[in-house]
C-alpha cells in the first residue's frame, strides 16, 4: 500500500500544483480502501472550491483513428498557442486487457508526456465502466484544482463509455477516418449526434483529397439533425497530427463554442446538469457497494443464486428476497 498523507498535505499540495502529490491524490481517488476513500473524499470536498475553471474536452474515435497522435499534436498546440495548461485523462475499462490506452502508447506522446506544462494520467486498471467514469470526474477536479485549465478526455470508443465522457466535458470531438465507411468505424447513431466537431484525421499525402470530401459529406450529414439545444452546428473539418495542419482550426472551434454557449447560457445549464448527473450515479453506485457489502447478502447470494440457476426461483424474487436483507 501507497504511503498516505494527511489531507492538508494533499489539499495544500495540489492547490499549489504540485504534480507529485496531485498523483498520489488520484492513486488514493483510484483506491478501492475504505480508509483511501475516505480521505479522497475528503480532499475532494476541500479542492472543489477551486475546480471548474478548465475547458473540458471528449476525444473518440475508434482505435487506429490516430486520437493518441492528435492529442500529442492537440495538446502541444494548447499549450503553445492558447497558453493552457493541459491535462489528459482516459476513460478504458479495457485497458488492463488490452494496454490499448495512452499510456500504453506513450511514444506516441513522447514529447506532451515531458512538457513541464502537460499532465498525462492512464485510465485507472481493474475496475469496471462505473468505477473508471467515477475516478476520471474526481480526478478532473483535482486536475483543475492543481491549476489545469484544458482538460482532455480520451475515450477508446468501446461500449458505453463514449456515453460517459460525453456526460463529463463541455465540448466532444469525434475523430474520423476518411473512406472507411461509418460501419467500419463503429459509429453508431448516437455517437455522431453527440458531437459538437468531427475532425477527419489523417489529411496529409495521398489521402488529403479523401478527407477533404468525407468533410463535406458529414457537415451535410451533420445538416440533418435537429438543431441542439445549445443552437450549436456541430463542425467538420479535417487535420494532419502528423503534419500538425488543422490544429488551429479546432481550437478556434472549441473557442466558437465556449463564446457561444457561455454566453446563452447554455454552458452554465450543461454543467449543472451534469452535476446532478454525477450525484445520482454516485447514489446508485453508493448503494450497490452498500448492498453487495452487506453481510447478510454476502451470505447468502451463492445460495440463491444456484436457486435462480436450477430454476427453484425466479430471478425477479430472488433479487427482491436478497433487496430485503438490506
Ligand atoms: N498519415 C498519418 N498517419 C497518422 C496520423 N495520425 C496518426 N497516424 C498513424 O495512425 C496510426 C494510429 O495512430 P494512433 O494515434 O495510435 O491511433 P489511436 O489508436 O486512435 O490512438 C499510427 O500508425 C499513426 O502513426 C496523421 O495525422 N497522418
Ligand atoms: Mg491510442
Amino acid at each position: 500500500m501507497a504511503k498516505r498523507f494527511s489531507a492538508d498535505i494533499y489539499v495544500n499540495g495540489i492547490l499549489n500544483g504540485d504534480r507529485v502529490l496531485l498523483s498520489r491524490a488520484i492513486t488514493l481517488i483510484e483506491s478501492k480502501l475504505p480508509q483511501d476513500q475516505e480521505l479522497a473524499q475528503e480532499v475532494i470536498a476541500r479542492v472543489l472550491p477551486h475546480s471548474g475553471n478548465a475547458v473540458r474536452i471528449g476525444i473518440t474515435g475508434v482505435p487506429g483513428v490516430g486520437k493518441s497522435t492528435f492529442i500529442e499534436a492537440f495538446g502541444n498546440y494548447v499549450i503553445e498557442h492558447a497558453g493552457k495548461k493541459l491535462a489528459v485523462l482516459a476513460i478504458d475499462p479495457t485497458s488492463q486487457r488490452t494496454g490499448g490506452s495512452i499510456l500504453g502508447d506513450k511514444t506516441r506522446m513522447e514529447s506532451l508526456s515531458i512538457n513541464p506544462k502537460a499532465f498525462i494520467r492512464p485510465s485507472p486498471a481493474g475496475k469496471s465502466l462505473g468505477g473508471v467514469t467515477k475516478s476520471t470526474r474526481e480526478t478532473i477536479i483535482l486536475c483543475e484544482a492543481a491549476g489545469f485549465d484544458a482538460i482532455i478526455v480520451e475515450t477508446v470508443g468501446v461500449g458505453q463509455s463514449e456515453t460517459a465522457v460525453h456526460a463529463m466535458v463541455d465540448f466532444f470531438l469525434l475523430l474520423m477516418l476518411a473512406g472507411a465507411g461509418d460501419e467500419l468505424q463503429g459509429i453508431k447513431r448516437g455517437i455522431m449526434e453527440m458531437a459538437d466537431a468531427i475532425a477527419i484525421t489523417k489529411a496529409d499525402g495521398t489521402n488529403a483529397s479523401k478527407a477533404k470530401s468525407a468533410r463535406a459529406e458529414y457537415q451535410n450529414a451533420l445538416h440533418l439533425y435537429p438543431m441542439s439545444a445549445s443552437g450549436w452546428l456541430p463542425k467538420v473539418s479535417t487535420c494532419s497530427a502528423l503534419q500538425q495542419t488543422g490544429l488551429d482550426i479546432i481550437w478556434q472551434t472549441i473557442t466558437d463554442y465556449l463564446q457561444l454557449t457561455q454566453g446563452n447560457g447554455y454552458f452554465e445549464k450543461k454543467r449543472r446538469d451534469q452535476n446532478l448527473q454525477w450525484m445520482y450515479e454516485a447514489i446508485r453506485q453508493g448503494l450497490e457497494e452498500n448492498f453487495y457489502a452487506h453481510q447478510q447478502v454476502k451470505q447468502q447470494l451463492a445460495t440463491i443464486t444456484d436457486q435462480v440457476k436450477l430454476g427453484q426461483k425466479s430471478a425477479f424474487a430472488a433479487a427482491h428476497e436478497l433487496l430485503k436483507l438490506v
